[in-house]
């Protein structure tokens, strides 16, 4: 008796445990997919601003890094961070990037709007020599980074 009333029990805990992971394992396998394909990345990076640095508000607003969706869906930004090397970092206020599209993250000081965000800064942060920026998930976990040098000439593509 007491073997016929443990081994269906067993055999309950064994299935639930089959069912539960394997489609875990699988939902796993398709965030990687996903991920590799791109999702939420860095894209043009224009790190050294035209001209002279003149430090004055549209020479830092040509200084920008673009963000693209490249998912299906689209993803409240609230939270992202952008980051440079030195540590300085822009934390995303609600900002909700459509499948598909790109917000420009410009240096300078500006009213945000569809398609772009100011840093709000009064100096640099894209150091023209080489740096690295790094896009990081409100969790923490780093998203995707792009790293360039002067061989960029002022413009680097991190698709
Ligand atoms: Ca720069």
């Amino acid at each position: 008796m007491r073997i016929r009333a443990a081994l269906p029990a067993t055999l309950t805990a064994a299935a639930a445990l089959a069912v539960g992971l394997l489609p875990a394992a699988s939902a796993q396998a398709t965030v990687r997919s996903a991920a590799h394909q791109g999702g939420l990345h860095l894209g043009y990076i224009q790190y050294d601003s035209p001209g002279r640095d003149t430090r004055s508000n549209a020479s830092l607003n040509a200084e920008w890094v673009n963000i693209h969706n490249n998912s299906r869906s689209a993803i409240q930004l609230k939270g992202y961070k952008l980051k440079d090397n030195t540590g300085y970092t822009y934390t995303f206020g609600s900002y909700k990037i459509g499948a598909g599209k790109t917000v420009k993250v410009r240096t300078g000081k500006g009213s945000n709007a569809a398609g772009v965000v100011y840093w709000g800064r009064g100096s640099y942060v894209w150091n023209n020599t080489s740096d690295k920026a790094r896009l990081i998930k409100p969790s923490g976990s780093l998203l995707d980074s792009c790293s360039w040098t002067t061989r960029d000439h002022g413009t680097r593509n991190c698709h």
